[in-house]
């Protein structure tokens, strides 16, 4: 990577699902050390510490089908800020999870600099449901569709503006559990996916070559990597709340990493998911960094 600074940005949202502790996550990635890592590599690491959220632990009644509807917006539109101010000091942001409803934020201030930004979305789900089609009504579920401008107008125009992203400059890689609306916006939209059938076909190295000329072609002016540990098979990452067997091994993912790393065209990243309530010995945690470590140039030997 070109920037040696990196902006570590902690998001200890629970909101966009119902599980408790996935708010925890960025305490145990810091926990497995994640900024003795990086430091390690050779960059210049700067904690930001988390954003600030209100816990209103009085039950309101729910929109059911947008669950913490009032406390995303609020989350999105915080982090947003945040983002915007570490590009602005020439930093690399590195934003720490929390479930996948922040993404609404990073792509959110990511958008206001790059117009046409380029996203990996590492994921067992696509996240592309609408209020209408959502089975669940949680908004982790939404991030995807909501930064393409579809969904509830309140979400959508998130930071004053959307669409966030073009539907065509998304690549989904280990997708294994989508809804059948889901299914629907993917062909509409023309949004490309790397299943678990593609990548068991395939293997991920020309998974990643051909996301790499993908993104070359399309002229992309930033990449961001949203990366969920669900992604991953949960035999290395049993601490997420919606785990879903047959998905990427942690070599296969060590191997996107790198070879991302080499294209030398990540300008931004995430890691969300990440419940330590739900983990064996803070194993989730540590995979994330180590992903951490290949993604910014940690190399074997
Ligand atoms: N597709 C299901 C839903 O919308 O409720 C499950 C979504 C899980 C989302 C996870 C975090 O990537
Ligand atoms: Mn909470
Ligand atoms: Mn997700
Ligand atoms: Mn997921």
């Amino acid at each position: 990577m070109k920037n040696n600074k990196i902006s570590i940005i902690g998001v200890p949202s629970d909101y966009g699902q119902h599980r408790r502790g996935v708010d925890m996550g960025p305490s145990a990635i810091r926990y497995a050390d994640v900024v003795e890592r990086l430091e390690g590599l050779g960059y210049e690491v700067l904690d930001e510490g988390d954003i600030l959220l209100k816990h209103d632990k009085v039950k309101k009644p729910q929109n059911t089908q947008l669950k913490n509807l009032d406390e995303v917006i609020e989350v999105s539109t915080q982090l947003s800020d945040k983002v915007q101010d570490v590009m602005a000091k020439g930093r690399f942001p590195l934003i720490l999870g929390g479930d996948h409803s922040i993404a609404i934020g990073t792509l959110t201030g990511l958008g206001t600099k790059y117009k046409n930004l380029g996203v990996i979305w590492y994921d067992a789900h696509a996240d592309l449901n609408t209020p209408e089609t959502s089975p669940s009504g949680n908004i982790h579920g939404m991030p995807l569709a909501i930064s393409c401008g579809l969904g509830d107008e309140r979400l959508v125009n998130i930071g004053g503006y959307g669409p966030k992203v073009k539907p065509e400059n998304i690549i989904i890689i280990g997708a294994r559990s989508v809804d059948p609306g889901e299914r629907e916006l993917i062909k509409k939209h023309g949004i490309k996916v790397y299943s678990m059938h593609e990548i068991d076909r395939m293997g991920m190295t020309k998974v990643i070559e051909e996301s790499i000329e993908y993104f070359k072609m399309r002229q992309i002016d930033g990449v961001h990597l949203s990366l969920d540990l669900d992604g991953i098979d949960p035999l290395y990452t049993p601490g997420v709340g919606t785990p879903v067997p047959g998905g990427i091994t942690y070599r296969e993912s060590h191997l996107a990493m790198e070879m991302l790393e080499e294209a030398g065209f990540i300008t931004s990243a995430e890691f969300v998911e990440v419940n330590p309530i739900l983990d064996e010995r803070n194993k989730t945690a540590e995979v994330a960094v180590a992903l951490m470590g290949s993604l910014l140039g940690e190399k074997l030997v």
